[in-house]
């Protein structure tokens, strides 16, 4: 029968993240919906943040704490809200037992010791792009606790190594608001539609290009990187790639994932192990950039080989288009 009424009233609205996320619970066999009530978590907070980042302007949340976090960096007032949003989600949802931020010195207990999982997550990257009303981000990584149920979690269970992430993703609060995440099998991101107040999916199965024309780094620091990282950037140049530079990871990654391109954070004389953060950086955003076909190193090779040491550890990051990473490696390797 015909609709009376206009084709653009009757489409539909596509995949909700909470409908995709039940069809691929019941894609396996033994699935609890453990994990799947956590990424449902997240995707709440997520929602709950992107609602204060759109008025942060409005409502008293722009501009700093007169605080520093743990890293020594100034805290926002919206990286405070973000860990805040986080936490509580993570911790009335029950899934997990314990998760660590960028923006606590230690462990956080949820006081859920049944739950099976454990999150590291950067509430708020990039947040000194939040003032500005530059594109900033969310990123997290999932491990199933190592430690037995029913026990208090313990920094064991954040220290497994990121081969061991059993699902990693991002938020970017960017021009729209886009939830991307892997379980380990295909990439897939989610719009956020404001006016349903829900993420459809909008980009199935992101695969990166394999190459690339995108080189993304702080110029100001070139001086002090090491000779061969100098020397790739000269060959970016000479091949007229395009410099493209946000200051939040988030949102470099996800230009850099759909267009092509590599994002490069070495050592500096400041940092000299590196500024990214192993657990809540590196790691979910190599887990992310292998599944989708790019790779992603840090100076002693694979990022998700790195055996973590200790929480906050630091470490370099190269991640990109698998062609433009082969080229690199091999000058870091000459
Ligand atoms: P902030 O959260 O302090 O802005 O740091 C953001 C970040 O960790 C990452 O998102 C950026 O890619 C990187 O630092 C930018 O660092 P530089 O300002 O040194 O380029």
């Amino acid at each position: 029968m015909n609709s009376p009424f206009s084709h653009s009233l009757t489409m539909p609205v596509g995949t909700t993240l909470d409908r995709y996320i039940m069809q691929r619970q019941l894609a396996f066999a033994y699935a609890t919906g453990e994990l799947s009530q956590l990424l449902r978590d997240l995707a709440l907070a997520a929602k709950i943040v992107h609602r204060e980042v759109n008025r942060a302007g409005l409502i008293d949340l722009t501009g700093g704490m007169g605080l520093q976090n743990v890293q020594g960096e100034s805290q926002q007032k919206l990286d405070v809200v973000a860990d805040i949003r986080f936490r509580r989600a993570l911790t009335n949802g029950g899934e997990v037992c314990a998760l660590i931020s960028e923006e606590e010195e230690d462990i956080i207990y949820t006081g859920n010791n049944q739950g099976k999982y454990v999150v590291a997550i950067d509430p708020l990257d990039g947040s000194s792009n939040i003032d500005v009303n530059v594109s900033i981000g969310t990123i997290f990584s999932i491990y199933r606790r190592v430690t037995p149920i029913g026990t208090a979690p313990t920094v064991e269970d954040f220290l497994q190594g990121g081969h061991e992430q059993v699902a990693a993703g991002y938020i970017l609060y960017g021009s729209s608001t886009i939830l991307v995440y892997t379980t380990g099998h295909s990439v897939d991101g989610f719009t956020y539609d404001n006016s349903l107040g829900e993420f459809i999916l909008s980009h199935p199965d992101i695969k990166t290009p394999t190459d690339g024309a995108i080189y993304s780094c702080n110029d100001g620091n070139v001086d002090t990187y090491e000779p061969a990282i100098q020397t790739y950037l000269t060959m970016c140049r000479r091949k007229e790639y395009t410099a493209r530079y946000i200051g939040s990871l988030v949102a470099d990654f996800h230009r850099n994932l759909l267009k092509g391109g590599i994002y490069l954070y070495p050592p500096t004389s400041k940092n000299p192990d590196g500024k990214l953060r192993l657990l809540y950086e590196c790691y979910p955003l190599a887990f992310l950039a292998e599944r989708a076909g790019g790779k992603a190193i840090t100076s002693s090779g694979s990022v998700l080989d790195v055996q973590p040491q200790y929480l906050h550890q630091r470490a370099p990051l190269y991640i990109g288009a698998p062609s433009m990473m082969n080229e690199l490696t091999q000058l870091l390797r000459a």
